[in-house]
This record gives structure tokens, sequence and C-alpha cells, in this order.
């Protein structure tokens, strides 16, 4: 590409963007929306992976065999959302190795909803419920995102999200069925997760340094608030239904506007969490990081495999070529 070609390849760019068209791996980019993707797409799958552990936490302690096999799913299905995106993320030359160290030296964030801890079996279904939805809220118009990858992989993983949000919300309703203390166990749950579920969708947009130019190129199809209101208006029906209260005592329907009103999220306890110092930022990180270190054999022998498979593979080629002699 000379300097020259540019202006032609920024109009084609800006071209696809404008007809809602997608740009795919080996289309020309702009060099900051490359990093915007990157970025988005490794905080995303980081995410995925980090997520895994809260819920984690519970396998072993699942109240029935159904329960344990219905959370083995999910978490595994996190575990897939996470390569999908991981995956993504390379196509625009991005290096998975790279991405994961930058994970566990905390140069590369994830969703601040992970560092708080799961402290009963009602946080399951509370994650399902509430978490999953905030995601499906969030990755529904992501499916339309200009990226060609990312959006392909967010329509397998929203349809799962669907399903564990669902899952969520049945737990919810067999505990609610259940005993006093069940029903305790779940107002608890929400009570600790409405809050940080709401800044799942980001900061404010008068603080969103990001919002407007991914905006502008098709990335992010709607701004944080308008996200976040949408979430607050879907949950509290939801929320009537199972029987639990919401903690906001701000929380009402506000007839003129049709959506509900709700109270002031604390920023000051999200900047926290985003920046290293939630309940459980230490305690994720360096689980991710053991991990890491203990898979370091399976990395090496699946390398190791792949180049032997790769010399056999070589070798029947060149005896196959080979003349025949005799
Ligand atoms: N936590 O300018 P903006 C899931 C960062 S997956 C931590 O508004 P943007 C599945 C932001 O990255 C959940 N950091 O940024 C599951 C930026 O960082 P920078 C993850 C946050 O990108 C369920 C800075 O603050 N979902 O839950 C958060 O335009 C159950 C300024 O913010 C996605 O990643 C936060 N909550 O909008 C798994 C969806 N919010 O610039 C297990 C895709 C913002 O320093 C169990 N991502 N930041 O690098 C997005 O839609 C967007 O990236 C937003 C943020 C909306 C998250």
């Amino acid at each position: 590409m000379t300097a020259t070609d540019e202006p032609v390849l920024q109009a084609h760019f800006e071209d696809t963007i404008a007809r809602m068209s997608r740009i795919e791996p080996r289309d020309w980019m702009p060099q900051a929306y490359r990093a915007t993707m990157i970025r988005q797409i490794a905080q995303h799958a980081h995410s995925e992976i980090i997520g895994m552990q809260p819920e984690g936490n519970w396998i072993t302690r699942a109240p029935s065999l159904r329960r344990k096999a219905i959370l083995l799913a999910k978490v595994q299905d996190e575990a897939g959302h996470g390569m999908y995106l991981y995956g993504a993320a390379e196509t625009l030359g991005a290096d998975r190795a790279d991405l994961t160290e930058k994970l566990i030296a905390s140069r590369q964030k994830y969703s601040s909803i992970f560092n708080y801890p799961t402290l009963s079996y009602a946080d399951v279904g509370v994650i399902g419920w509430l978490v999953d939805g905030a995601a499906i809220c969030n990755q529904v118009p992501l499916c339309r995102s200009s990226y060609g990858p990312y959006a392909r992989a967010m329509i397998r993983i929203c349809k799962e999200e669907s399903f564990h949000q669902r899952q969520g919300y049945e737990l919810l309703l067999t505990m609610m069925a259940g005993t006093q203390e069940q029903r305790d166990m779940v107002q608890d749950a929400t009570n600790r997760f409405w809050w940080p579920s709401l800044m799942m969708f980001g900061p404010p947009d008068d603080a969103s340094p990001n919002t407007e130019r991914s905006m502008a190129w098709g990335i992010k199809p709607h701004t944080n608030d308008e996200l976040r209101q949408r979430f607050v208006d879907m949950t509290v029906p939801q929320a009537g239904r199972l029987g639990v209260t919401l903690p906001d005592q701000r929380l009402r329907w506000n007839e003129a506007r049709g959506r509900y009103d709700f109270g002031p999220v604390d920023w000051d306890e999200f900047n926290a969490v985003v920046s290293g110092n939630g309940p459980c930022n230490a305690q994720r990180v360096a689980r991710r990081k053991a991990a890491h270190d203990e898979g370091a054999w399976v990395r090496e022998a699946a390398l190791a495999h792949a180049a032997k498979s790769e010399g056999q593979h070589c070798e029947r080629a060149r005896l196959t070529t080979a003349p025949h002699h005799g």
C-alpha cells in the first residue's frame, strides 16, 4: 500500500460502515479501529474466562446431580465463548498467548461483575438471571457489530446466554417455592448482585471515552446508559414475578417516560473494582495465573504432537512424490 492508496481505502472502509455491511479480517481498516476491536474482544474473552470462576466455585457443592450437570455445562459454555472470542481477536492479528499474559499482568480488563464473591447457591441462580440477563441485553445488539468475526461469534454466544439466563431464573423460581431460608438466600443474592449488574454496562455516557467513536464505527449500536435502562425495564417485571424486591428505594415506573426511574449507581465503587480493588480481583487473577501455569505441560505436549504430525505428514508427502526405482 502506498500513501496515495490510503484515502481510497479509508473511503471504502467508511462506505462499508455506512452501508451497515461488515468489515472482514483481510479488509483494510484504520489502525485505531483494529486496536479498539482487539481491546473490546479481548476484554470480552477475558470476562468469559474469569467469569467461570464465581460459579465454578459451586460445582463441587451443587445440591443435586441435576444441578451439578447444569452448572458444569454452563461453565463449559463460558470457556467456549472465551475460545471463539480469542479466535476473533486473532483474526485481527492479536496473539492469544500475549492476550493471556496481559490479563494475568492486569494490563487488560475484564468485566467488573466477576470481582464479587459467590456466597450461596442462590448466587448461581442470580448470576444466570441478572448477569446473563445484562450480558444478553448488551450483546444482542453486538450481533450487528461492524466487525464480521465478532458479530458472528456473538450470535451463538447470545443463544447460549439466553439459555443460561433461563436456567438461572428457573433455579430461582424453584428456590422461591421452597423454604423461607431459601427465599431469604435468593433475596440476599439479589441485593448483592443488583447494583454490580447495572455497572456491567460501563460508565455513564458522559464518562465513557470510547462510546462516541465506537458508535460511529458501528462497533456499538447503543450507548451504555441506553442499555442499562433497557435492562432495568426488562428486569423489574421479572423480579415481581419471582417475588423478590430490588434494592433500590428510587425504583418506580415513570408514566411520562414510559420507563422505570432508578437510583444512582455508585460509580466510586465501579472505579475501585475496575482499577483492581474489588473484593475478589486479586484472587481471580491469581487463580487464572495458577491455571495457566498448571496448563503449561498441556500446551507443550500439544505443540510437540503438532510438530510430530507435521513431520509425519511431510515424510508421507515425500515418499508418495519420490520417483520409484526398481
Ligand atoms: N468492567 O468507554 P467505555 C458475560 C471499561 S460477558 C470492567 O464505556 P466501551 C458473560 C472499558 O472497557 C461480560 N471494565 O468502554 C458471562 C474501558 O476500558 P479501556 C463482558 C469496564 O468499550 C455471564 C473503560 O472502562 N461483556 O457477562 C466495564 O465503549 C455469566 C471505559 O468504558 C462484554 O465485554 C466493566 N463493567 O464500553 C460469563 C461485552 N465497563 O478503555 C460468565 C462487550 C467499561 O480502559 C457468567 N463489551 N469498562 O480499555 C462492550 O459492550 C463494551 O466494551 C462495554 C464498555 C459496554 C463493556
